[in-house]
């Protein structure tokens, strides 16, 4: 055992430094509130405080901090989207991600892997063309390949899936990358709160007051707050706290289920996404094997594991690679993916002053988690959409003017 860490097992007085300051009050007013402790909250703190100056902030978590979807998700950072708007701006973000580690002094184990998503059917090596030709226009590493090269690159792969889906090619973006997701949010917190930002854990946002159209501040469960700027990043419950302000909009919450293996021997260094199976793997650094599969199909709000998942799953996994039919699954687990018609998410102002929103990630925001925190912060300092979120906004819905991703979503759920 290393000498710092018996040291610390020893002592009482708990000498390690805390990732974040704890405040045992709120105060009455602050300039803005950001409800929801996830990645793209966080992010959005810490580049108020960082790039507009402004650390009157506190961010409102009602449990811990990347307890929701920033520390569930399978961590695939990838920019090979399908419309310009998505394709620009995940690019940023993938930019972004590149100095995270160094920005934070914390590493990220960022590592870039090359992401294949894999085409069983002529429909989906159109939409692999597709994909690629919109990608090389705005300068993103992304082309068709055959089997043989997926083959190359994963060659514990069984090119026939089974005989029943074999692989005509593969989409394939060389910088698709994995990174550590607890990693992500302690980073951006810890580099909020040494800016002035407060935040503060265990606290729920019951509700929110607006008169005459505005925000003037929210209720919680630790007392009322004042502010006339509210950034609402709170992933699977966004459709609640859009109640709370009036605002529908065509949001469904979906789970989405995820599991790893024990570890295994470094076997498979890319990012392996089947559109037709429903299916994707990577391998963390620890060995484990990441997978997941589709949206559990209902809606509903809850994070509870199913059995059907891990069953349905695993055939489909070994339909590609039958040698892990020995692998032990170590567990799995839910989020909640609060799903937009388009398969884009709803980012900017709102039809109430003071209020904007992050949301509708569904299954893909962990990637733009850097980019989002760029982008709603200069959207909250200015009282202006950032020129990258003009794809996004809610009444993109009201004016059929919908930036239709669905065929870029990975597992074509
Ligand atoms: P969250 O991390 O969910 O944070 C929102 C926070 O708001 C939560 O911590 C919650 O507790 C808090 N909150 C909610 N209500 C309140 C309230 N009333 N008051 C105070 N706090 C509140 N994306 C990718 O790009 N790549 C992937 O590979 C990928 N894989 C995924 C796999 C799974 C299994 C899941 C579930 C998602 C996946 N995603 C992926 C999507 C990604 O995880 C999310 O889009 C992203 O993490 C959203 O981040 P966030 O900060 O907006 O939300
Ligand atoms: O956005 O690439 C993605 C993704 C993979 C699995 C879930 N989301």
């Amino acid at each position: 055992m290393p000498w710092r860490l018996l040291r610390f097992a020893l002592s009482d007085k708990h000498p390690e430094p805390r990732m974040f300051t704890r405040h045992d009050q709120l105060k009455p007013a602050y300039d803005v509130v950001i409800i929801g402790g996830g990645g793209h909250g966080l992010a959005a703190a810490y580049y108020l405080a960082r790039d507009h100056g402004i650390t009157n902030v506190c961010v409102l978590e009602k449990g811990y901090l990347g307890g929701g979807n920033t520390g569930r998700n399978t961590t695939i950072i990838r920019s090979n989207y399908l419309t310009p708007e998505g394709v620009k701006f995940y690019d940023e973000s993938v930019r972004l991600w590149q100095d995270l580690s160094t920005d934070f002094d914390l590493n990220l184990f960022y590592s870039n892997r090359g992401h294949f998503t894999l085409a069983h059917t002529d429909a989906a090596l159109r939409t692999s063309r597709w994909r690629a030709e919109v990608n090389k226009h705005f300068g993103i590493e992304s082309e068709v390949v055959g089997p043989e090269v997926v083959k190359k690159a994963a060659p514990m792969i069984d090119l026939s899936c089974g005989g029943h889906a074999p692989i005509l090619g593969a989409l394939y973006h060389a910088p698709g990358a994995v990174a550590r997701h607890d990693a992500v949010a302690w980073g951006y917190g810890r580099g909020a709160d040494m800016r002035g930002v407060e935040i503060h854990q265990r606290t729920e946002v019951l509700g929110i007051d607006v008169a005459g159209g505005k925000v003037t501040g929210v209720q919680t469960n630790r007392g009322r707050i004042a502010t006339n700027k509210v950034l609402c990043a709170v992933a699977g419950s966004t459709p609640r706290l859009l109640d709370m302000v009036g605002i529908r909009s065509p949001i469904t919450i979906h789970p989405l289920q995820a599991m790893v293996s024990e570890p295994v021997k470094p076997w498979l260094d890319p990012i392996l996404v089947s559109g037709s199976l429903h299916v994707y793997i990577s391998q963390s650094a620890r060995g484990e094997l990441i997978m997941g599969a589709s949206l559990d199909p209902y809606e509903v709000q809850s994070t509870r594991s199913t059995l059907d998942f891990p069953e349905g799953l695993s055939a489909h996994m070994l339909d590609m690679f039958p040698f892990l039919s020995n692998v032990k699954v170590m567990r799995q687990w839910a989020g909640m993916a609060d799903m937009t018609p388009d398969f884009a998410p709803i980012m900017g102002r709102t039809p109430v002053e003071g209020f904007y929103l992050d949301g509708g990630w569904g299954t893909w925001g962990f990637k733009a988690t850097p980019v989002c925190g760029k982008t709603m912060s200069y959207t909250v300092a200015n009282d202006r959409n950032h020129e990258l979120i003009t794809g996004f906004t809610l009444d993109r819905f009201r004016n059929f003017e919908l930036t239709g991703e669905k065929g870029a979503a990975s597992v074509g759920h």
